[in-house]
C-alpha cells in the first residue's frame, strides 16, 4: 500500500472565533497539500479542533450550555471557515470524537504499561487562569508571576506524570542526527539549545476529574482525565487510526496486519504545520510520546511565525484585529491567500498592513496577473476570434524557468519563493505586450504573422500560470482556465510544459480576475 503524504495543520482551539493566524496556518498547509497533488503525489492533509479543558468548560458555563453543545456550535463556524478558505482537508477531527478518545486512551495504556507514567503528589504555585503549575523559576525578577497567570494558588494534588528526564539524551542525538526534522533551521537551534541548557521535568498529564471533568478519563484511573497535550497531539495518529492506518493500529491496537491491508499509510506524518509558541510540544513531548507508544516520529515540524497587526499584537479586547472573513467577503479569497502567501515567509513573525494589502492587490493582482490575462485574452478574441494561432516560442524559455523554479520550491515548501518565480513569468509577459505593441501589429496586415506569434505567446503563458498558481489561488487558476476554452482543472504541474494551446483551439469569454478598486 502506498504511503499517502500526509500533513496536519495544528487544532485550534473553539474558544473564540477563528482569527488571521489561524486562517494563515490553515492557507500555508492548503497550499502545502494542493502542490503535492500537482507534484502528483497522494496526500492526506488533516485539521480540525481542540475541544477539552477548563476554557471550554468555563466559556460553555458562562452561557449556560453544556460543554459539548457549546463546541457543537462552534464547530460549525470553524467548519465553515475551513470552507470558506477553501481548504482541501480531507478529513476534520473534533477531539471529543469518539474516535479520536479511544485511541488517546489506547496510547495513555500502552505509556502506562511501559512504565512511563507514574502517580505522584505535586505541592507547587498554580494558576487557575492558564490551567498550569508553576515553580520559581516562573517567577519575575521582582519575584513576583506573570499578571497573565492571573491568580496564583498554593496546591497539593496528585496527579500522573509522563517521564520526560531519561529521554533528553537520545531526542539530542535525534535532533543532531536530522536537521530537517525542525524547520526553519533558527527553530531546530533554539529546540536543541533549550535541550542542551535545560534539564527536562517530567511532564504532569492530567487533572482531578472533580476540578476539571472535561477531558478524556485516565484508562487506569477514572478519578482523573488527561490534560491538553496528551489529547490534542494524539489527533496525528487517532484520525490515521480512524483511517484504518496499520502502523498506529498494530502500534496501539495490537490488530493484525492482514485485517489492515486496504487503507492508505498515513503515519509517520510527513509535516505538522505549527506556530512557533507550541514548538516545544511538537518538538520535545511528542517524539517522547511517539517513542513511548513505539511509533515513528514524524518526517518535518515546520513552524511558522506569528501574525500582528500594524506592528501590534492582535487582539480581541484592543479590537486590532484582521477578521479574515470581512477581508475574503470584501476582495476575494485568492486576494486574501496572495497577500498573506506573498508577504510572509514561513518562519518569521509578519505585520498585516491594510495598505500593504491594498498595495499588493492593486500592484501584483490587478496590474500584474489580471491586466495581463484580460490583455492577451481579449486581444486573441478582438483580433482573431479567439481562435489560437500556430505555436510560437518566444516566451517559452522564460515559462520554462518559471516552471522548473515553481516545481522546485514546491517541493521544498518555500511558498513565498515560489510566488516570486510566477511574478517573474508575469513580469516577463507584461514587459512583452509593452515591446511587441500587438495592438500596433494589428493596425498593419503586413504584420499578421507577427501578431498570431505574440497572441500565441501570451496566451500560452496564461495557461502555464494558471497550472503554476493553482496551488496557490486555485479560483483564479479555475477562471483562467476556463477564460482560456479549457476543461477541468489546471491541478497538475506536469502540464506546466510549453506547447499546451494547439493551433485552432477557441478560448472563452474574458473577464477581468481582479477588478480595480478606487483607493478611497
Ligand atoms: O495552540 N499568527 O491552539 P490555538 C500566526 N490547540 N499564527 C497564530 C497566531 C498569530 N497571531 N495566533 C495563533 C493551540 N496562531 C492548540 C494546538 S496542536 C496539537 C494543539 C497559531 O488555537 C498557533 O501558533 O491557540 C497555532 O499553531 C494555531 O494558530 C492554533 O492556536
Amino acid at each position: 500500500m502506498n504511503k499517502r503524504f500526509f500533513i496536519t495543520t495544528a487544532i485550534d482551539y473553539v474558544n473564540g472565533q477563528p482569527h488571521l493566524g489561524h486562517a494563515y496556518e490553515k492557507v500555508v498547509t492548503d497550499v502545502i497539500a494542493r502542490s503535492r497533488r500537482s507534484l502528483g503525489q497522494e496526500v492526506f492533509f488533516l485539521t480540525g479542533l481542540d475541544e477539552h479543558g477548563q476554557k471550554v468548560q468555563q466559556a460553555a458555563q458562562a452561557e449556560g450550555k453544556s460543554p459539548q453543545a457549546y463546541c457543537d456550535q462552534l464547530a460549525a463556524d470553524w467548519q465553515a471557515f475551513a470552507k470558506k478558505l477553501e481548504l482541501t482537508n480531507d478529513d476534520f477531527v473534533r477531539t471529543t470524537q469518539p474516535r479520536h478518545k479511544e485511541i488517546v486512551q489506547a496510547g495513555l495504556a500502552r505509556v502506562f504499561q511501559a512504565g512511563q507514567i507514574y502517580r505522584q503528589t505535586y505541592e507547587g504555585f498554580y494558576s487557575t487562569r492558564e490551567e498550569t503549575f508553576l515553580t520559581d523559576k516562573d517567577r519575575r525578577p521582582d519575584g513576583t508571576f506573570d499578571p497573565s497567570y492571573g491568580e496564583v494558588i498554593k496546591l497539593q494534588e496528585e496527579n500522573y506524570f509522563f517521564k520526560l528526564t531519561e529521554q533528553q539524551p537520545w531526542l539530542i542525538d535525534y535532533l543532531e542526527k536530522n536537521p530537517s526534522f525542525v524547520q526553519p533551521d533558527y527553530r531546530r537551534n533554539e529546540v536543541l539549545g533549550f535541550l542542551k541548557n535545560n534539564k527536562l521535568e517530567d511532564l504532569c498529564i492530567s487533572r482531578p476529574a472533580a476540578r476539571l471533568n472535561w477531558g478524556i478519563p485516565l484508562p487506569f484511573d477514572k478519578d482523573y482525565v488527561t490534560y491538553v497535550w496528551f489529547d490534542a497531539l494524539v489527533n496525528y495518529i487517532s484520525i490515521p487510526a480512524a483511517h484504518g492506518d496499520a502502523a498506529v493500529l498494530s502500534a496501539l491496537k495490537n490488530s493484525q496486519p492482514s485485517t489492515l491491508n486496504s487503507q492508505p499509510a498515513l503515519w509517520p506524518a510527513d509535516v505538522h504545520v505549527i506556530g512557533k509558541d507550541i514548538v516545544k510540544f511538537h518538538a520535545v513531548y511528542w517524539p517522547i510520546m511517539l517513542k513511548a507508544m513505539g511509533l515513528p516520529l514524524p518526517k518535518q515540524i515546520l513552524v511558522h511565525g506569528w501574525w500582528q497587526k500594524d506592528s501590534a499584537k492582535i487582539s480581541k479586547s484592543t479590537g486590532n484585529i484582521v477578521d479574515p472573513v470581512a477581508v475574503i467577503d470584501e476582495w476575494g479569497l485568492d486576494a486574501f491567500r496572495f497577500y498573506v502567501l506573498r508577504e510572509l515567509d514561513i518562519g518569521p513573525d509578519g505585520n498585516w498592513t491594510d495598505a500593504g494589502f491594498k498595495a499588493r492587490y492593486s500592484a501584483e493582482l490587478a496590474n500584474g496577473l489580471g491586466n495581463l490575462v484580460n490583455r492577451s485574452l481579449s486581444m486573441l478574441k478582438r483580433y482573431r476570434n479567439g481562435v489560437v494561432p500556430a505555436k510560437h516560442d518566444e516566451l517559452a524559455n522564460a515559462a520554462a524557468k518559471a516552471a522548473g523554479e515553481t516545481r522546485a520550491c514546491l517541493q521544498q515548501n518555500r511558498l513565498q519563493a515560489a510566488l516570486h518565480s510566477v511574478w517573474g513569468l508575469i513580469t516577463r509577459a507584461n514587459q512583452y505586450v509593452d515591446q511587441t505593441a500587438p495592438f500596433k501589429l494589428a493596425k498593419d496586415p503586413a504584420q499578421a504573422k507577427r501578431l498570431d506569434e505574440v497572441l500565441y505567446n501570451l496566451a500560452e503563458t496564461c495557461r502555464v500560470l494558471a497550472v503554476l498558481l493553482w496551488p496557490f489561488l486555485p479560483g483564479t487558476a479555475g477562471k483562467i482556465y476556463a477564460q482560456l476554452g479549457l476543461t477541468g482543472a489546471p491541478d497538475k504541474l506536469d502540464a506546466a510544459g510549453w506547447g499546451g494551446l494547439t493551433a485552432g483551439h477557441k478560448i472563452g469569454e474574458p473577464a477581468p480576475l481582479f477588478p480595480r478598486k478606487d483607493d478611497r
